[in-house]
């Protein structure tokens, strides 16, 4: 028999303004939580949000999921990766424009790494309304690796994309 694999909880923001954005964040959930090495244990309400970085597209879905995982933080964003390109996301899109879905490793444990692929936590979601709105959802008193509670950057932050109604939780 072998040892049970160490599980750590890691965080991902899920986003998207394409198509049907609600059903394509609920798939990326159900497709990691298949996955044998990570179990799905908590997901925000999803949040229609204002438009950062381009303005001038559609509003967006977003949510964050709390995962426990076995993978290193390398191997769960490739498979993050990989569940981005089965919904039909296309990587030719501008950095900050449209896109079907966006699944952002945003904290592993209590990681702090910079590497080529991989920054953590992850190096904007500290200024972004629709990463720490729904994270605040599901862990108020979360301190970021490094960094400070979550409640002082969701006092700080000055960005527009705050939710722009009541948050609906979509369970189909
Ligand atoms: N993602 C972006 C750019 N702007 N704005 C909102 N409200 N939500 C997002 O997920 C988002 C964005 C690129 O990753
Ligand atoms: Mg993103
Ligand atoms: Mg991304």
């Amino acid at each position: 028999m072998s040892a049970p694999a160490e599980t750590v909880l890691a965080w991902i923001g899920l986003g998207g303004n394409l198509g049907e954005p609600r059903s394509a964040i609920s798939r990326a959930l159900a497709q990691l939580n298949e996955d044998r090495g990570n179990d799905v244990e908590a997901v925000s309400a999803f949040y229609r949000t204002a438009p950062i970085g381009i303005t001038d597209q559609p509003e967006f879905i977003n949510s964050v999921a709390r995962v426990r995982t076995t993978d290193a933080p390398q191997g769960l964003l490739e498979k993050l990766l990989n569940i981005e390109a089965r919904l039909g996301r296309v990587r030719t899109e501008q950095q900050f424009g449209p896109r079907v879905i966006d699944l952002d490793l945003l904290l592993y444990d209590h990681i702090q790494m910079d590497t080529p692929y991989l920054t953590l936590p992850h190096p904007r979601m500290h200024l972004r309304r629709f990463v720490l709105e729904p994270l605040f959802e599901l862990e108020g008193d979360l301190k970021l690796p490094g960094g400070r509670e979550l409640s002082y950057y969701l006092t700080q932050t000055r960005d527009q994309s705050a939710a722009l109604d009541e948050s609906v939780k979509v369970t189909d």
